[in-house]
């Protein structure tokens, strides 16, 4: 009876290890909240669903100086990103891709959660179109300037936060307010036959019109002006086989604990 106890208990405690060790071998895949927020001031510029992907480095749409990709042309006029998510699929396949939020007005949010392996995909890349605009739009150039994990799956790197002066223009439309997205007709364009270049002074350009939310646009931004930040919240994600591992351990403690109780019960009975 107590070699049985102590055998029910030894492979309680394995089940146990083992349990552990697993969890310890998955801690590099958690649940990451992206939460995007439009820091503009109010009546100013709003932003198009964000493109965003978990990586290991291999994708690089656009460079400052340089002649605009068709997937960073597919971000900056109009928003829609298709060619740059096929694009990312294609140079990281193992990337964790994604958009978060609706069009962003001045003062909202918007949140995405994404399965992560962290080990795998630590650095993050982002894109979007900045409205109104032709052609302007926020990213990172350098693919490996955002590394939000450590090698322990520490997250090293809570939020990102833009500027004014970090806001892009793609230099692949001219700029004109009839064809501008969010207070013209973004179907028309002339194509501009230019760089990618830092702008963001052109958007007071667009000053007094009507924008597609209704209301009067007004820039009011300055280079260090913030107007957007991406902020990132991590759980952890508890493994099936682990759970089950662990369960099994604990009902295994549980059967040993109740062996024992009834192993005492006769000697609680009356003699008589
Ligand atoms: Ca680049
Ligand atoms: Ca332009």
């Amino acid at each position: 009876m107590q070699a049985s106890t102590s055998r029910s208990l030894r492979a309680c405690a394995l089940a146990l290890a083992a349990a552990g060790a697993t969890l310890s071998a998955q801690a590099a895949v958690v649940d990451v909240t992206v939460t995007v927020q439009n820091l503009a001031p109010a009546s100013g510029i709003a932003f198009a669903p964000l493109h965003l992907g978990f990586h290991s480095g291999g994708f690089d749409a656009f460079n400052l100086g340089g002649v605009a990709s068709a997937p960073i042309i597919s971000v900056a006029e109009g928003g829609a990103g298709g060619a740059w998510q096929a694009a990312f699929a294609a140079a990281d396949p193992t990337a964790t891709r994604g958009t978060v939020g609706g069009l962003l007005l001045p003062g909202a949010s918007s949140s995405l959660t994404l399965r992560v392996d962290t080990a795998l995909n630590p650095l993050f890349t982002f894109a979007g179109m900045v409205v109104p605009s032709n052609d302007f739009f926020i990213g990172n150039d350098n693919p490996a300037e955002y590394r939000l994990f450590d090698a322990t799956g520490a997250l090293t790197t809570p939020s990102i936060t833009v500027t004014a002066g970090e806001i892009w223009d793609a230099g692949s439309e001219v700029f004109d307010p009839a064809a501008a997205a969010f207070v013209g007709n973004n179907d028309l364009r002339t194509a501009q036959n230019s760089v990618v270049a830092f702008n963001f002074a052109e958007l007071a350009a667009f000053n007094g019109l009507t924008t597609g939310a209704g209301y009067t646009f007004s820039s009011g931004l300055a280079a260090g002006s913030e107007v957007y930040r991406i902020s990132f919240g991590v759980s952890p994600v508890p493994e099936p086989g682990s759970l089950a591992m662990l369960t099994a351990g604990l009902l295994g403690m549980g059967f040993v604990a109740r062996r024992r109780r009834a192993g005492a019960e006769p000697r609680a009975l009356p003699a008589a």
